[in-house]
């Protein structure tokens, strides 16, 4: 799959040059001619990264919709310029998707991620799936045999089982292995296509400063599974709006740290 860049880095221009799809309002897509076995969320975590969000648009709209999927796109923005929780703002796209439809399936996608390979279906799980296991930036290699990031997809009934992500982790790192281990402590068990179908190119980007509470985190981890994260999670919604190619949801993160 060649990837596509956009003629100009705007929503508007991207919108145009996908015009052929016929997206529905929201970064809505069903097919034409079938009624789809799953109605799938794919929530981006999101802030500041325009150059980027306007790439995967204009790549995941076709890819998906070649995969006959009934599918919305979410943009989550973090609106507050403290650290970055994407944990936390996957948590809410979960959480407002399902006020919108009743989604069976979620996938959490990092924005720098684009498929390369058309046979990488986003259907939903049986069990959570590891969607990104051959980036290009790692030499298409897994770099440890429990990463559960960058992409991944879990049907709602395990989402919620396991109570989302932990709100707890601001800043970079850590919190998809803290879902990682959610997921082994409910009996689930993390799937992965092969690496030549599971193939990504990830898009460059200016680097994130790490959190170096993770660590501490991550080992009491196990403690919070059933208090920290969809049970507790508190957030502030400043704007939802059903945009050409996503839906938009800009949140405010600051009620608690
Ligand atoms: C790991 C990060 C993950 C990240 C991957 C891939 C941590 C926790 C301390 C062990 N984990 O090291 O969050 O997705 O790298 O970049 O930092």
């Amino acid at each position: 799959m060649r990837l596509l860049v956009p003629a100009q880095e705007t929503l508007e221009e991207v919108a145009q040059q996908l015009s052929w799809l016929r997206l529905l309002e929201g970064g809505h897509q069903e097919p034409l001619d079938c009624r789809a076995r799953y109605k799938i969320a794919i929530i981006v975590p999101y802030r500041d990264r325009l150059s980027n969000l306007c790439t995967f648009l204009l790549n995941m709209h076709p890819f998906l919709t070649k995969q006959q999927l009934d599918y919305s796109i979410f943009i989550v923005e973090q609106f507050d310029d403290g650290l970055f929780n994407r944990a936390m703002l996957m948590n809410v796209g979960f959480n407002e998707a399902l006020k919108l439809r009743d989604f069976d399936c979620f996938f959490f996608h990092d924005v720098d991620l684009i498929p390369e390979n058309d046979r990488n279906i986003y259907s939903c799980p049986d069990q959570p799936r590891h969607m990104s296991v051959a980036i290009d930036k790692f030499n298409y290699r897994l770099p440890y045999v429990d990463l559960f990031g960058g992409v991944i997809g879990m049907s709602r009934n395990h989402f919620q089982l396991v109570n989302g992500f932990s709100n707890m982790f601001w800043g970079w790192g850590g919190e998809d292995d803290d879902m990682a281990s959610r997921v082994k402590a409910h009996d689930l068990n993390i799937t992965r296509y092969t690496p030549n179908v599971a193939r990504y190119h990830m898009l460059t980007h200016a680097k994130q400063k790490a959190n170096p509470k993770r660590y501490e985190k991550l080992y009491s981890g196990r403690k919070r599974f059933k208090t920290d994260g969809l049970n507790n999670l508190e957030y502030r919604v400043k704007s939802l709006k059903q945009l050409p190619l996503f839906t938009y949801l800009l949140v405010d993160l600051t009620g608690r740290r």
